[in-house]
C-alpha cells in the first residue's frame, strides 16, 4: 500500500488507516488511497469486515479545504463518489473515530454501516463555517439516521458535539471504553457482526426522515430563521438539500446535493470564508520568531483594575482554570468586582450552561486583593486601569518594584502608546499590550501589541496564553488605535461628515448594515457611549489630525450629555431596546453644516458606502505598509472579531480585492476632486494601493 494507509489483515478483518497528518483531509491522493484499500478488502475472500480508521488518533477534518475552488476538489475519485461505493461493499464496514470526525471525515464515518469512537470524540458538520453544505451525503445519509429536525440543528450550527450526544443521537452505536482501547473494541465490535451475520448497514432507522414532523416544518423553519441568516447563502442551500431528503430517494438526493454543493462552492461567500479559515491559522505565526522557541512559564496570573474590562480579562483566565489576583485601590471597588463576576457566572447557571459547583470553583480561583506586594508572584500582570498614560504609567512604576524578574507586564489599552508606557520601567522588553474587546469574557478578538523593546519570547508567550483562554490573537505593532480603532477613525469620519452634509444616521447605518454589518457607525457609538469616544478622542487630539470638523457633531451631543444607549439619547432615541431617529440630530447636523459652511444635498445610498468603506479599506492598506499589520489577513480577523464586519466577505481586506482595487483607487481618486476641500484632505490614496494597482495586482500585499 502507500503512505497515506496502512492496511493489516488479521483473523477476518482487514483494518485500514488513514495516515495523512496531520488532520487527516480526504485529498485526492488520501481519497484515491481510500478506496484502493477498500476495493481490496472487498474481493478479499479472507476479509469479512473491515474497521477503518486514523492512524495518530484523529479519525478526519474532513474534505482537503485547500483543494476547493480548484480542479482537484472533485477530481477523482472524488469524495461523494467514494462515500457511495464505500455504501456499496456487501461487509460490514466500522468506523472507529479517534479524537474528531468533521464534515466530509463524518460523511466518511456515515457512509460505513457502524461507528464507535473513542470517549472523548467530538463529531460534526462544520461545512456551514466554509460558506459550505456537506457535499458528500451528510445532507441525505444523517436525516435518515438521525431525523430531518437534528440534522438541520447540527448543520446549521456547525457544532462540534461529543461522543455522549452523538451516541444519543443516534450518530454512534458505541463509545469504547478509552482510546487505548479504541482498536481492540472495534474488532469486538466486528467480530460480533460476523458471529451474527450482521448486514453490511443496517437498515435505515429514518426512511423517511420528515415523517414525524408537520407538513409545514420546513416553511416554517425557513421563515422564522431567514432574517437571522441576512444575506447568507449556505443556510438556504442547506435547507434546498434537506428538502430533498424528505421528499426524493436517496439516490436523486444525493444527485441534488451536489449541484447545491457546487454552487456553494463557487460562490464569493465560501471564498471569503475559506480565506477566514485559514486567516485563523496564518495569524499565529509570527515571522522571526521560531515555532520552537522557548515559552515564559505561566502559571500565575494578576488583572489589575475590577472594573468591567478587568473581570472580564480575569474571567478568561479562571474559565481556563487558572489562578487570577485581582487587584483594587479600595475594598468596594473590589467587592463591586467580585460581586460582578460571581453575577455573570450565575447567568450561565441559569441558562444552564454551568453547574453552581463549577460556579464556586471558578470563584475558588479568583483572590482579591488591595496590596500590590501580592503580584510578586505572577507570571503575567494584566493591567487594566482608567485610559490614561499617566495613570498606567504609575502603575507600570508599581509593578516594576513589586513583579518578579522575567514577569510578563501587559497594559490592556485600546488606543495608548505602548512603547511609552513600556519607557516608564526599566524592563521594556517584558512589556506588551493585550488590547481586549468589551465585554472581555466573550469577544474572541485579542490584539497583541508589540512594542519596539518587547521580547520575542514574551510575544510567542502571550500568543500561546491567548490559545490557551480561547482568544484570536492578531498581533499589531505601535500606533494610535492599532489595527482595530486606527481604521475605525477614518470609516467613522465619513460616516460623521455624510450626516453634516445631508445624510442621517439611519441612512448611514442602513447601508452598513445592508452590506451585513452587526451595526452601523451611530448604532454602535451609541452602544459604546458616545462619553468613551470623546474622551478616547480628548485625550489623544495630537495623534488625531489637523481638521476636525467632522467631531463636531459627537462633541455636540456629548456636551448635550446625550451619551447614546445608557442615557437613552445618542444619535438615535430609545425607548428600552427600541430604536427611534431623532430629529433633533438632524437638526444639530444642519446647524453645524451652517456654522462648517458645508453644502447640504440628498445623499445615494452608494456614496455612503464608497466613502464609509474606501477609507476603511485604504487606512487598512496604509497600515500594511507601515508594518503594524504584518498581513492584509490579520486585518481582516481584527475588523470580523471586533467590529461586526460580515465573515461572509472576508473582512475588509478581501473585501476590497472582490470589488477590485482599481474600483478602490478610482473612487478614491474621484472623492479627492469631487469634495472640494474636505476630499483633498482626506481622500488621499494610501500609496501601497497607488503601488498595487500600477503593477496590476489585485492581492493586497506588501510591496
Ligand atoms: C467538507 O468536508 C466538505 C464535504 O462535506 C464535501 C466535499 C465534497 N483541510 O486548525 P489547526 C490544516 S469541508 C485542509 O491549526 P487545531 C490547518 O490549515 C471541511 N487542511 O489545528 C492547519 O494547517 P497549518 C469540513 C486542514 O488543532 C493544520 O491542519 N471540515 C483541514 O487548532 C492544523 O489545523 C472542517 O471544517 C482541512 N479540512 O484544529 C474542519 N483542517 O498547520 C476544519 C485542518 O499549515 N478544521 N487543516 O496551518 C478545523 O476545524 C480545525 O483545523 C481542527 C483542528 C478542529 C480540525
Amino acid at each position: 500500500m502507500c503512505d497515506l494507509i496502512h492496511y493489516c489483515l488479521e483473523d477476518g478483518l482487514a483494518l485500514i488507516g488513514m495516515a495523512h497528518p496531520p488532520v487527516n483531509a480526504l485529498s485526492q491522493s488520501l481519497r484515491a488511497a481510500l478506496i484502493g484499500a477498500c476495493e481490496r478488502a472487498a474481493a478479499d475472500d479472507k476479509v469479512q469486515a473491515i474497521i477503518l480508521y486514523g492512524e495518530q488518533g484523529l479519525f478526519s477534518a474532513g474534505a482537503d479545504i485547500t483543494e476547493f475552488g480548484t480542479d482537484a476538489s472533485f477530481s477523482r475519485p472524488d469524495l461523494p463518489n467514494t462515500l457511495v461505493r464505500l455504501t456499496e461493499i456487501h461487509k460490514p464496514l466500522i468506523a472507529a473515530i479517534g479524537k474528531l470526525a468533521l464534515g466530509g471525515g463524518l460523511e466518511l464515518a456515515l457512509a460505513c454501516g457502524y461507528r464507535i469512537a473513542e470517549p472523548g470524540t467530538r463529531v460534526g458538520l462544520s461545512e456551514i463555517n466554509l460558506g459550505l453544505l456537506p457535499g458528500a451525503g451528510g445532507t441525505q445519509r444523517l436525516p435518515r439516521l438521525i431525523g430531518a429536525e437534528s440534522t438541520l440543528n447540527l448543520i446549521l450550527s456547525g457544532e462540534q458535539i461529543d461522543a455522549v450526544r452523538a451516541r444519543r443521537l443516534g450518530i454512534l452505536d458505541r463509545i469504547a471504553a478509552s482510546t487505548e482501547q479504541l482498536l481492540d473494541e472495534a474488532r469486538a465490535y466486528a467480530n460480533e457482526l460476523i458471529d451474527c451475520c450482521a448486514p453490511a448497514r443496517p437498515a435505515d432507522a429514518w426512511p423517511k426522515p420528515a415523517e414525524d414532523l408537520p407538513d409545514d416544518f420546513l416553511a416554517r423553519y425557513r421563515a422564522e430563521h431567514e432574517p437571522l441568516w441576512k444575506s447568507r447563502l449556505a443556510p438556504r442551500l442547506v435547507l434546498s438539500a434537506l428538502e430533498a431528503a424528505c421528499l426524493l430517494p436517496l439516490e436523486e438526493g444525493l444527485a441534488r446535493e451536489l449541484t447545491l454543493f457546487k454552487h456553494a462552492e463557487a460562490s464569493r461567500q465560501s471564498k471569503a470564508l475559506r480565506h477566514v479559515f485559514f486567516a485563523e491559522r496564518e495569524a499565529r505565526k509570527i515571522p522571526g520568531i521560531e515555532a520552537d522557541i522557548t515559552l515564559r512559564k505561566i502559571e500565575k496570573v494578576a488583572v489589575i483594575g475590577a472594573g468591567t474590562m478587568g473581570g472580564g480579562i480575569a474571567m478568561n483566565f479562571v474559565n481556563a482554570g487558572m489562578p487570577v489576583a485581582l487587584l483594587e485601590l479600595e475594598g468596594q471597588a473590589l467587592d463591586r468586582g467580585l460581586m460582578q463576576i460571581r453575577k455573570n457566572y450565575g447567568i450561565s447557571v441559569k441558562r444552564g450552561k454551568m453547574t453552581t459547583d463549577e460556579l464556586e470553583q471558578r470563584m475558588d480561583l479568583l483572590f482579591g486583593t488591595l496590596d500590590y506586594e501580592d503580584l510578586a508572584d505572577a507570571d503575567l500582570v494584566i493591567e487594566a486601569v482608567f485610559e490614561n498614560l499617566e495613570v498606567k504609567q504609575q502603575v507600570f512604576r508599581n509593578l516594576e518594584k513589586i513583579c518578579k524578574p522575567g514577569a510578563v507586564l501587559a497594559t490592556n489599552t485600546s488606543s495608548l502608546d505602548v512603547d511609552a508606557i513600556a519607557a516608564s520601567v526599566s524592563r521594556p522588553q517584558d512589556v506588551i499590550g493585550l488590547h481586549f474587546f468589551s465585554p472581555a469574557n466573550v469577544m474572541r478578538l485579542l490584539e497583541v501589541v508589540r512594542g519596539k523593546d518587547t521580547a520575542p519570547d514574551v510575544v510567542a508567550t502571550t500568543m500561546m496564553i491567548a490559545k490557551r483562554i480561547g482568544k484570536l490573537p492578531v498581533i499589531s505593532g505601535v500606533c494610535f488605535g492599532f489595527i482595530g480603532n486606527r481604521m475605525l477613525e477614518p470609516y467613522a469620519r465619513e460616516a460623521h461628515r455624510l450626516v453634516l452634509e445631508g445624510a442621517t444616521p439611519a441612512q448611514v447605518d442602513g447601508v452598513l448594515t445592508a452590506l451585513d454589518l452587526n451595526m452601523g457607525v451611530f448604532s454602535m457609538l451609541d452602544l459604546a457611549g458616545i462619553d468613551v469616544s470623546f474622551l478616547m478622542r480628548d485625550s489623544n487630539r495630537a495623534a488625531i489630525a489637523h481638521d476636525e470638523s467632522y467631531c463636531r457633531l459627537g462633541e455636540e451631543l456629548y456636551a448635550l450629555g446625550r451619551y447614546g444607549q445608557k442615557t437613552g439619547r445618542g444619535f438615535y432615541l430609545y425607548e428600552g431596546r427600541d430604536r427611534k431617529e431623532d430629529y433633533e440630530v438632524v437638526a444639530l447636523a444642519e446647524r453645524l453644516a451652517g456654522e462648517l459652511r458645508v453644502s447640504r444635498r440628498s445623499i445615494e445610498d452608494q456614496e455612503i458606502h464608497d466613502r464609509c468603506l474606501f477609507m476603511l479599506i485604504n487606512e487598512g492598506i496604509q497600515l500594511l505598509d507601515e508594518g503594524i499589520a504584518l498581513r492584509a489577513s490579520d486585518i481582516d480577523l481584527v475588523w470580523i472579531n471586533g467590529y461586526g464586519f460580515p465573515a461572509h466577505l472576508g473582512g475588509p481586506m478581501h473585501y476590497a480585492e472582490q470589488l477590485g482595487l482599481e474600483k478602490v483607487l478610482a473612487g478614491i481618486q474621484h472623492y479627492h476632486h469631487a469634495l472640494g476641500d474636505y476630499g483633498e484632505m482626506w481622500f488621499q490614496p494610501a500609496p501601497l494601493l497607488e503601488r498595487l494597482v500600477a503593477a496590476g495586482k489585485n492581492r493586497i500585499e506588501k510591496i
